[in-house]
């Protein structure tokens, strides 16, 4: 067959891209090349509709050793009692167990999404904020979660789910104490764990599983695995509203949860990439998986020392995980102009809104800024202020070309001296 070479071009120009920027972007992460490797299998063939060992299609004997083994490496990575490796993504987890423990018009209660929070703990143009009717906390004038406001917040909504978890928070989470707060207005507790999910299961963050009823991530963020999504249980539950099935056994939250993911809202599985994610969770349970997480700490926190003594203003100071929120209003410049003039340098940012934001979400005050991947490539904490120093010197130089264009030069001649991880 012909080579599909207009594709296959394009696939090495992104490589290319990849390789000689610096990529900021704090949900994106490097995986290794085994990772790829089973992503790009003859698994793809396979129709594996139903779970392990229990399928609506034959055939199915070595993809259900593979998932399998996958939900059982994810089960130690966590201390998780329950798992379900099919979402498609972080979106697909959320959209599974939303429409597994609620009805439409059942009220949500999350982090709102311009203080850091998803699209889908609630925002109006999500599926979440559609069905559900979603009401929301925020971070404090000091950009932190306030416990005592997201207790008065829910005694007087009533939510049937409580959502803990961000794409853009860099602090750490109370789940014992978001628990007390849902067990006192009878809610079930939902942590979305997308973002720092690698750095809790090497032991570095706060472990929500123990606390919340239903967690939820990503497997392409810090846990450094393909793209997809992931549900998970600390322990099974019967499901609080007595659910029984056609025999009368009282559905377990396990089932209620499996059969949200399908054949509530997805087909057939994704094996090729459940292989992936299972080989991604086999290399996160090893030593070197939880060094490398130490060291997308240390680096963050670098980082954030760096912006701080260049003046930017940090929403809440400085980071506990991998990423930080910057409002660049003091630097008068917003955060889609800093995307794009980054951009320029090849450096990789995305625009975010930040609390009490006075611009659109397609402008911006602020930017999100992330380190598990340049941390991947093996970049130090002493690079961190290198880095620091070039993305100062764009913000408060936008229209200077010469200048981009030269900093471009040195970041493309700097990261040929780190591989991309492999
Ligand atoms: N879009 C992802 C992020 O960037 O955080 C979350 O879905």
């Amino acid at each position: 067959m012909k080579k599909d070479q207009e594709i296959f071009n394009l696939i090495d120009a992104e490589q290319k891209r990849q390789e000689e920027g610096i990529e900021l972007i704090a949900s994106e992460n490097f995986v290794s090349k085994q990772v790829m490797d089973a992503m790009g299998s003859c698994l793809t063939n396979k129709y594996a509709e139903g779970l392990p060992f229990k399928r609506y299609y034959g055939g199915c004997e070595i993809v259900d050793q593979v998932e399998d083994i996958a939900r059982e490496r994810l089960k130690e990575l966590f201390g998780a009692a329950w798992a379900n490796v099919q979402p498609h993504s972080g979106a697909q987890a959320n959209a599974a167990v939303m429409l597994a423990v609620l009805k439409a018009g059942d009220k949500i209660l999350g982090l709102d999404l311009s203080n850091g929070g998803h699209l889908t703990h609630g925002s109006p143009v999500n599926f979440s904020g559609k069905i559900y009717e979603a009401c929301f906390y925020t971070v404090n004038n000091d950009g932190l979660i306030d416990m005592d406001s997201v207790e008065e917040i829910a005694l007087k909504e009533k939510p049937q789910l409580i959502i803990c978890g961000a794409s853009a928070y860099s602090r750490d989470w109370d789940y014992a104490r978001f628990r007390k707060i849902a067990d006192k207005v009878g809610a079930l507790l939902l942590a979305d764990i997308s973002h720092p999910s690698g750095l809790i299961a090497s032991g570095l963050l706060n472990n929500p599983l123990p606390h919340c009823h239903i967690v939820t991530s990503t497997t392409h963020k810090t846990l450094r695995g393909p793209r997809g999504g992931v549900i998970m249980m600390g322990e099974d539950f019967d499901n609080p509203w007595g659910l029984k099935t056609p025999k009368g056994v009282i559905r377990k939250m396990s089932a209620i949860l499996d059969s949200g993911v399908f054949p509530g809202t997805q087909g057939g599985p994704l094996e090729h990439v459940i292989a992936s994610k299972a080989v991604a969770f086999g290399e996160a349970l090893s030593d070197d998986y939880k060094t490398y997480c130490e060291q997308v700490i240390k680096n963050a926190q670098a980082m954030a020392n760096a912006f701080n003594e260049k003046g930017y203003d940090i929403i809440s100071g400085g980071t506990d995980n991998h990423l930080m929120l910057i409002d660049l209003r003091n630097k008068n410049i917003s955060g889609k102009k800093a995307e794009n003039t980054l951009g320029l340098a090849d450096i990789t940012v995305n625009k975010n809104m930040v609390p009490k934001d006075d611009k659109s979400p397609f402008v911006t005050s602020g930017i999100r800024v992330g380190v598990a991947a340049v941390t991947s490539r093996g970049l130090k904490e002493s690079d961190m202020q290198k880095i620091v120093d070039w993305i100062d010197q764009v913000i408060t130089n936008p229209e200077n070309e010469t200048l981009i264009h030269s900093i471009k030069r040195d970041i493309n001649a700097f990261m040929k001296g780190f591989k991309l991880y492999a």
